[in-house]
């Protein structure tokens, strides 16, 4: 399976993302890694040009919410339907409660999101996902 992923927005915290990149490869994705500093645009034009299952997205200094918001309108403008739309990290600034941080995400269009979630534990249940 194709994985499209990266960091979004302004953001330069690079080592979970060379994490994700070696941890998807060892479980047999094949992987497609925009790095930091990754637009939403960028994210789905690459969805397009190689036809990936999955779209990773990392947000490590929090300000994911402020680009993720269209994440619907995008999936369904782009026909994205069979795309599997992840997103982990740090999805909010300062203190925040998953509780509320997880459902707003899935409202945006995420069919997985792991706040503050250990990164095995994550890939182990997008495996699940798409099995
Ligand atoms: C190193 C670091 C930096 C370095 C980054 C160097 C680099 N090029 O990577 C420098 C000093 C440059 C930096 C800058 C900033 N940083 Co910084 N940084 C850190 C620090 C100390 C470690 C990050 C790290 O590499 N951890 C190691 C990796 C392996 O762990 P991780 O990033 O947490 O990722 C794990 C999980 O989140 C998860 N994960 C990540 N993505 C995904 C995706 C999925 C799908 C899944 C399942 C899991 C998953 O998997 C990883 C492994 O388990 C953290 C604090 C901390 N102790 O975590 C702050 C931290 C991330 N930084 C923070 C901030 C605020 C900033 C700045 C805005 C500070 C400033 N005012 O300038 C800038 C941002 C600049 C920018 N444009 O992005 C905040 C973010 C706060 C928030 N979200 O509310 C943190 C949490 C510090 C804090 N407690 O306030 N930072």
């Amino acid at each position: 399976m194709k994985v499209v992923t990266g960091v979004v927005g302004n953001d330069i915290h690079v080592v979970a993302n060379r994490l994700i990149e070696i941890s998807l490869k060892e479980r047999g994705f094949e992987v497609f890694n925009l790095g930091v500093n990754t637009y939403l645009e960028e994210f789905l034009d690459a969805v397009v040009e190689t036809n990936a299952d999955i779209l990773l997205i990392s947000s490590l200094n929090g300000e994911a919410e402020g680009w993720c918001r269209d994440i619907l309108f995008l999936k369904e403008k782009y026909n994205m339907a069979d795309v599997t739309f992840v997103i982990g990290g740090n999805l909010g600034v300062g203190e925040t409660d998953g509780d509320e941080i997880v459902p707003k995400y899935k409202e945006y269009g995420f069919d997985l999101v792991f706040h503050q979630i250990d990164l095995m534990e994550g890939l182990d249940t997008l495996e699940e996902f798409v099995r």
